[in-house]
């Protein structure tokens, strides 16, 4: 596959990004190239290598064929300019933090935002004297009040994990290129179908391909994608010496979630439409937070940066805690697991499962209730997702 893929909308991209046939083979599908080194045919060759007078491929940790086909598929995807494939999102959380920080930094980022990539920050780097402030981004002023001169990097989740809050990318982007710092966008929520995040100024965008881009509740895997090569050249070397790098395996089975993810992707959303509403109107629910509908604090935001409202939704069952532990302890057809994205739907408790390691007062303050239900709308049928709520809603 030779031809520019610019020109297609991205859900031809996401069938046809980082496909070529084999050249030795004619192989359609990629080959796994289940290789930790790769030979050089003299020692000048394996200098030059190293020394990046020429390209081609050393030792797996530094890059492998297949992950790079991956790699490629998701840039193209994004429209940025390269990718670098990681064993997890943690992974690419963790090795753009480490590339691009140093001692004395400081960074703002989403008050709710997936647990450990608060927790690693305000517990972890800390102790290397990188400093944090998480803010509720979807609050422009919030923004700006928290950055300080040694803010160097604002780092948005949008829709954020668990209570599906949207922050304004473009805006953000303004302010933080004002201040001299870069924007990373996680956008594991929207996937590239449905939120591009460099059309609206930002950095660099990582994403957990454990999600949507794998699909499959069967992996677990992460991307950083640069907006340019000079943002990949200062972000390789920790990509590569860090070591949260991604097996060839790993990649092959992302690379096959991958093809499907436009239709997922709309499939669960058709389907969170539908449910959405249903949670809505139910006497036993107190509140739903879900982009596609009008009550939706940033419904017009949604309509503007996003191609589509998405399959996750958060709720509140009357009667708190107690009331939605009966509920997620009587679902049959949906799964209580934590994770997302998959092509089943997941329902979890965050407070106690997914953002358990905040403090209570951290996720109060980040909107995180301590009733507050997530579900990750899946492909099945809309009606027996319904079907099954309400058989559990009868039995709170
Ligand atoms: N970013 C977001 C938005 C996430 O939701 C997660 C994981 C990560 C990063 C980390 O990715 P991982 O290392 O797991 O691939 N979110 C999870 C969740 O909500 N339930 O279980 C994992």
């Amino acid at each position: 596959m030779s031809h520019d893929l610019k020109k297609y909308s991205r859900i031809t991209q996401s069938i046809h990004a980082g496909q070529h046939v084999d050249e030795a083979t004619g192989a359609v599908a990629p080959p796994i190239f289940q290789t930790s080194t790769f030979a050089f045919s003299d020692c000048r060759q394996g200098a030059d290598r190293f020394a990046g007078a020429e390209d081609g491929f050393i030792y797996t940790r530094m890059g492998n064929p297949t992950v790079a086909r991956l790699e490629e598929a998701v840039a193209t995807l994004e429209g940025g300019a390269a990718g670098l494939a990681t064993g997890s999102g943690m992974g690419a959380f963790c090795t753009v933090i480490f590339a691009l920080m140093n001692a004395g930094d400081h960074l703002v980022g989403t008050s709710s935002v997936y647990g450990p990539s608060r927790v690693v920050m305000e517990r972890d780097f800390s102790r290397f004297g990188i400093e944090s402030t998480f803010v509720d981004t979807s609050d422009l002023d919030a923004v700006r009040a928290a950055l300080r001169p040694s803010t160097t990097l604002v780092f948005v989740e949008t829709p954020a994990n668990p209570t599906v809050v949207l922050s304004d990318l473009q805006a953000i982007a303004e302010i933080a290129h004002e201040h001299g710092a870069l924007m990373l966008v996680d956008n594991t929520f929207a996937s590239p179908i449905l939120q591009r995040p460099f059309e609206l100024g930002t950095d660099i965008v990582m994403h957990s391909m454990t999600k949507f881009i794998n699909g499959h509740t069967d992996v677990v895997a992460g991307m950083i994608v640069p907006s340019t090569d000079e943002l990949r050249a200062r972000i390789k070397p920790a990509h590569s010496y860090l070591g949260a790098c991604m097996d060839p395996h790993q990649a092959w089975l992302v690379l096959r979630g991958l093809k499907t993810l436009a239709m997922r992707v709309r499939t669960a959303q058709d389907n969170a439409r539908r449910v959405a509403p249903f949670l809505e109107a139910h006497p036993k629910v107190e509140w739903v937070r879900y982009p596609g509908l009008d009550s939706h604090p940033q419904h017009e935001l949604a309509e503007r940066q996003m191609d589509g409202p998405g399959s996750l939704i958060s709720f509140e069952v009357k009667g708190g805690i107690e009331a939605g532990a009966r509920l997620l302890d009587n679902v049959e057809l949906m799964t209580l697991a934590v994770s997302l994205g998959g092509i089943e739907t997941l329902i979890q408790h965050p407070p106690s499962m997914t953002h358990a390691a905040m403090s209570r007062e951290d996720r109060l303050e980040a909107g995180i209730t301590d009733g507050l239900v997530r579900v990750s709308i899946g492909c099945e049928d809309a009606d027996d997702l319904i079907g099954d709520l309400e058989q559990a809603f009868a039995k709170v």
